[in-house]
């Protein structure tokens, strides 16, 4: 008989070790180079104090037009792979065949925050997200499916992934601080990433599972 346990909510403290966390600072390093960081804006005009860039063939952007995935930078050209050491920890951890199709690299300076929203910009919402903390320590806040309601925080330290499924999937979420100088991690690419600060990957599905190929 098979049984199926749902894991909807995982954090697994410390998975990374320092040395993994450093190589993926280098392959995220090369991400930026070919895909710089942006300011995104709300469509309601609003620049984010997060700034984003993505992997992968769909990106999240925003901007006056509103939120969205789109096949390439502002800069016209394709967003870069997922770099290998990515997809490891997604098949690994995620518990699903189909790899994700995009990797959204959220970078949090001093004084970063991301208000509480649900993630829903994607087509396939049965598959799970993936979050990889890198650098300074963070309040991350988790709520329920309604923005009113009980919340709960953690502190994500660099090396930390989490699992999002199931009615996690849907619930309202956000980065309330970020904690300067908790890590050394994004020291060793000052000129990338000046002052330190935080790296956050989040790894999801947005196309119908459909739309996979699947390689046997
Ligand atoms: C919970 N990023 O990019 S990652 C985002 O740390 C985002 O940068 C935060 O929320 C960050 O959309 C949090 C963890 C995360 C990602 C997706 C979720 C938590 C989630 C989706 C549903 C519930
Ligand atoms: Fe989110």
């Amino acid at each position: 008989m098979e049984r199926i346990i749902e894991r909807e909510f995982v954090i697994l403290k410390g998975l990374l070790d320092m040395a993994a966390q450093k190589s993926l600072v280098d392959d995220i390093r090369n991400v930026v180079r070919v895909a710089p960081l942006m300011a995104p804006v709300t469509p309601q005009g609003r620049e984010m104090s997060v700034r984003m860039t993505s992997a992968g063939t769909y990106g999240w952007v925003t901007d006056r037009t509103g939120y969205r995935y789109e096949t390439r930078h502002p800069s016209g050209a394709e967003w870069p792979k997922i770099p290998a050491s990515i997809l490891e920890i997604w098949q690994q951890v995620s518990g699903v065949d189909r790899l994700p199709d995009s990797c959204l690299v959220n970078f949090y300076g001093e004084g970063a925050r991301m208000g509480m929203h649900q993630d829903k910009d994607e087509k396939d919402f049965s598959a799970p997200v993936l979050s990889v903390s890198l650098g300074d320590d963070a309040r991350f806040r988790l709520g329920g499916k309604q923005r009113k309601g009980p919340t709960q925080s953690v502190t994500l330290r660099s090396g930390d992934v989490m699992l999002l499924a199931g009615k996690t999937r849907m619930a309202f979420h956000g980065i309330d601080r970020i904690y300067p100088q908790t890590s050394g991690l994004l020291d060793h690419h000052s000129t990338v990433f000046p002052g330190g600060g935080r790296i956050n990957l989040t790894l999801r599905r947005v196309n119908e599972p459909s739309a996979t190929k699947v390689y046997r």
